[in-house]
């Protein structure tokens, strides 16, 4: 089953959010910042979806945590990222995207989990125009670059705003961190976007990709087999990724590139 984990700052909704879709006042919720502890695992068998929901502790930023008990939480909520397949980060609209938002952001990209982001409180946001959100979802994808191929959800948890929304693209998130895409596809639709754009030649030497695997990993990962592995720029690489963007739904999910000689 489908593990997927709420994480976020202290008191920006994440028990809350557990309580409302699973109908029942199971987490505490406190407006007292660092009211969970402990990592609580709830099974969610509703509407045909099914998953393990976790609430975690809100994790600071290190320098801000003075007890002991906030130290361990932390520890937890960093252990409760590498359970998880798909982490819902919970952002406060009030507050936007902090720095200590950031930290908990790459933790979940470096350990290649799906990732959507989810801007509790909404009800808080004053005059709300049609252009709202999408202005507040642009502005966070500029913070968020350069991965943001990421589904931003607007919630609220008090109105019961979107919170089904939230999980019908994590599941889809879900999907997308899984998906294996047919050698000969990739293949077909990679070498013709090399062909598009070729790899700039290093110092008169020519680079050559010559075929491409995806490799056998919970998330997205690929292999391109070339003549000069080392020579290859971070800017090729990006373009790469990109085009497999563009082609597959690998939206929430981390890509890892690998160059190897062949
Ligand atoms: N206005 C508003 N308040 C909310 C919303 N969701 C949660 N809250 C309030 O925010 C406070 C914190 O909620 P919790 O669910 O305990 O937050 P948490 O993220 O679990 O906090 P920790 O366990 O301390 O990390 C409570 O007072 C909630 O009632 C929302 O959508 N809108
Ligand atoms: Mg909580």
């Amino acid at each position: 089953m489908p593990r997927i984990a709420v994480v976020g700052q202290p008191n920006v909704g994440k028990s809350s959010f557990t309580n409302a879709l699973l109908g029942e006042e199971r987490n505490i919720v406190t407006d007292i910042p660092g009211t969970t502890r402990d990592a609580i695992y709830t099974k969610y068998d509703k509407f045909g979806q099914k998953f393990y929901l976790i609430d975690t502790a809100g994790i600071r930023k290190r320098n801000k945590v003075h007890e002991d008990l906030e130290f361990y939480s932390v520890i937890r909520a960093v252990k409760t990222i590498e359970e998880a397949d798909v982490c819902l980060l919970m952002l406060d609209a009030s507050l936007g995207l902090e720095s200590q938002d950031l930290t908990i952001l790459s933790l979940i990209t470096k350990k290649n989990k799906g990732l959507v982001i989810l801007i509790n409180k909404w009800d808080l946001v004053n005059n709300k125009e049609t252009n709202t959100a999408r202005d507040f979802e642009n502005q966070l994808k500029d913070r968020i670059a350069p991965f943001t191929d990421v589904p931003i959800v607007t919630v609220s948890v008090l109105e019961k705003q979107r919170i089904f929304k939230a999980v019908e693209v994590a599941m889809e998130v879900y999907e997308n961190r899984k998906r294996k895409i047919k050698t000969s596809e990739l293949n077909d639709v990679m070498l013709a976007a090399i062909d598009r754009v070729q790899p700039p030649s290093h110092r008169g030497k020519f680079i050559k990709i010559k075929y491409i695997t995806q490799l056998p990993l919970p998330y997205p990962a690929f292999a391109f087999f070339c003549n000069h592995p080392k020579h290859i720029k971070d800017n090729y690489k990006n373009y790469l990724e990109n085009q497999l963007r563009q082609h597959f739904n690998f939206t929430g999910a981390t890509i890892n590139i690998y160059f190897r000689e062949k």
